[in-house]
């Protein structure tokens, strides 16, 4: 189904890319659950191919030799332990399932646990499958071909046959199996390349969450599934809204090439089905995910990452700012080469990142979530949640601000010359209120900008070319 099961005052979740178990548990506690995230996507948890050429490449996490819980971030109870600690500080988790397919061919193949697979003749003890398990071998070829991308092989990953009852049961027991481990959801890896009646049978047969762990009973599991669909193709994003949510692919293409310059943020003002995306409560938005980030996946050159830090910020800003979809915030390690894994040791043994004195993190990891622009307006979100959207102000070309009903107010400045200075209605009760971009409030007062909202209120909002970020961001909570 389509709700997150998140509690009821946090938002957003974050990607924790290819995080240890342990290291997200000790980050919900001390991070995620007073920031106010919602809750973390994992990366996928069941035992995966080791890839040693190129050297542990992030990608192998995609190709499964079993449906038992080891990979690199940790084994099973390494995982039954996160989850309770993070579901205890009321962060859910949400796990990447890859249903469509195993490996691809790999001389000696063998998993993370030891499990072998013999991939050219489609064996797969450990779970097991054999040949009769798998759609007759072809490739991926024509997108114009629902077929073709259904029941052939995705770079040449060999492809399961979901119609099958053995196969299905095997998908089931092993979501099942992760259900009882406490979690809230799955991102459904691939879910373009199944056949819609075969996902929606699979996804009917899960068990309700597991109340032991705070869920309500009779609660679904949350589904949200990668359909790229970015127009042009057989196959749309739509064919799969009907038990659960898909990925807007669109949506961080547009953003993207809007705060680029390309395309006047002014047009944002309807940003949503108004731009041929899917219905709001169809929708699970991103500005960027560990595909496009690298050049996978859709998006291309319009993709915004942290590699462009300044409007990175800005279009993070403004999808926890606006009202549409349900927003995931990227997390990322460093990289130069689009192969390469996390930051590891000597032993291949991914290494946690560390924790620096003002709070970003350090071991080649970027941690976006800890960047104070992104994480204060995960803040934001939950404080305006629930009102719509009004007092919708621009210049008429890269600069905007809106009004979040009378909770919250946010400006940005994506003019590369133009310094926003302007008296601007927020919406908010009269008063003094700290920006949470450029600072926080701390003991009373504000460590960066602030505002002066008049009775009437109006205040006055500067963002200067010059500045950091070009957002402004306010609100009726902890900022006033
Ligand atoms: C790796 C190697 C390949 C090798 C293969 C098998 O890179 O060279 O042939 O292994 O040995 C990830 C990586 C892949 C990697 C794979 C398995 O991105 O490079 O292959 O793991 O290790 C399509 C799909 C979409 C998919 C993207 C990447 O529709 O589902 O391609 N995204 C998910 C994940 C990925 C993951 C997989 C699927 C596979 O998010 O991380 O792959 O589990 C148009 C189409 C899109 C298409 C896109 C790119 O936009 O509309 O549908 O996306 O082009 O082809
Ligand atoms: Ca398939």
């Amino acid at each position: 189904q389509k709700d997150p099961n998140v509690r009821d005052d946090r938002s957003a979740i974050v990607h924790l890319f290819e995080w240890k178990f342990s290291d997200i548990a000790d980050e919900c506690e001390r991070f995620l659950a007073p920031s106010g995230y919602a809750g973390v996507q994992v990366s996928p948890v069941h035992e995966n191919l080791v890839i040693t050429s190129p050297d542990r490449p992030w990608w192998e996490r995609y190709q499964l030799v079993a449906y038992k819980i080891f990979s690199r971030s940790g084994d099973e109870n390494a995982f039954r332990d996160m989850v309770r600690r993070c579901n205890n500080v009321g962060v859910r988790i949400y796990v990447d399932i890859v249903l469509n397919h195993m490996t691809g061919n790999a001389a000696d193949a063998h998993g993370q646990a030891g499990d072998t697979a013999d991939p050219a003749n489609l064996q797969y003890p450990a779970v097991p499958y054999g040949p009769g398990d798998f759609h007759p071998q072809c490739a991926i070829d024509n997108y114009n071909d629902a077929s073709n991308v259904r029941n052939c092989e995705l770079v040449g990953l060999h492809d399961l046959d979901q119609s099958s009852s053995y196969v299905r049961g095997k998908m089931i027991e092993y979501l099942n199996h992760l259900v009882d481990c406490g979690i809230a959801g799955f991102r459904v890896d691939a879910a373009k390349h199944m056949w819609p009646a075969d996902l929606e049978y699979i996804y009917g047969q899960v068990n309700d969450l597991n109340t032991e762990h705070g869920f309500a009973s009779g609660t679904r599991p949350f589904f949200y599934q990668e359909v790229i669909d970015l127009g042009g193709e057989a196959i749309k994003g739509t064919e799969y809204t009907g038990f659960g949510r898909v990925t807007e692919f669109k949506y961080g293409a547009e953003l993207g090439n809007a705060f680029r310059g390309n395309n006047p943020i002014k047009y944002l003002v309807n940003f949503g089905p108004g731009w041929g995306f899917l219905p709001d409560g169809d929708a699970f938005v991103f500005v960027d995910n560990h595909d496009n980030q690298r050049g996978h996946g859709a998006g291309g050159d319009s993709i915004l990452t942290y590699k462009t830090p300044k409007l990175y910020k800005m279009a993070v800003a403004f999808m926890l700012a606006y009202p549409y979809g349900y927003p995931r915030v990227m997390s990322s390690f460093a990289f130069d080469n689009s192969d390469q894994g996390p930051p590891q040791d000597g032993n291949g043994n991914i290494v946690s990142p560390s924790i620096n004195s003002d709070g970003t993190c350090g071991n080649g990891w970027v941690c976006e979530h800890r960047w104070r622009q992104i994480f204060n307006m995960v803040g934001f979100r939950n404080v305006v949640a629930g009102t719509g959207l009004n007092d919708w102000w621009d210049d008429g070309n890269q600069q905007i601000a809106f009004c979040r009903g009378g909770k919250g107010f946010i400006a940005f400045n994506d003019e590369f010359n133009t310094d926003l200075k302007e008296t601007l209605q927020t919406c908010l009760p009269a008063g003094t209120y700290c920006d949470i971009i450029s600072g926080s409030k701390s003991n009373g007062s504000c460590t960066g900008k602030s505002v002066t909202v008049g009775s009437d209120g109006t205040g006055y909002i500067e963002i200067l070319t010059s500045e950091d970020d070009g957002v402004l961001a306010i609100h009726d909570d902890v900022s006033k």
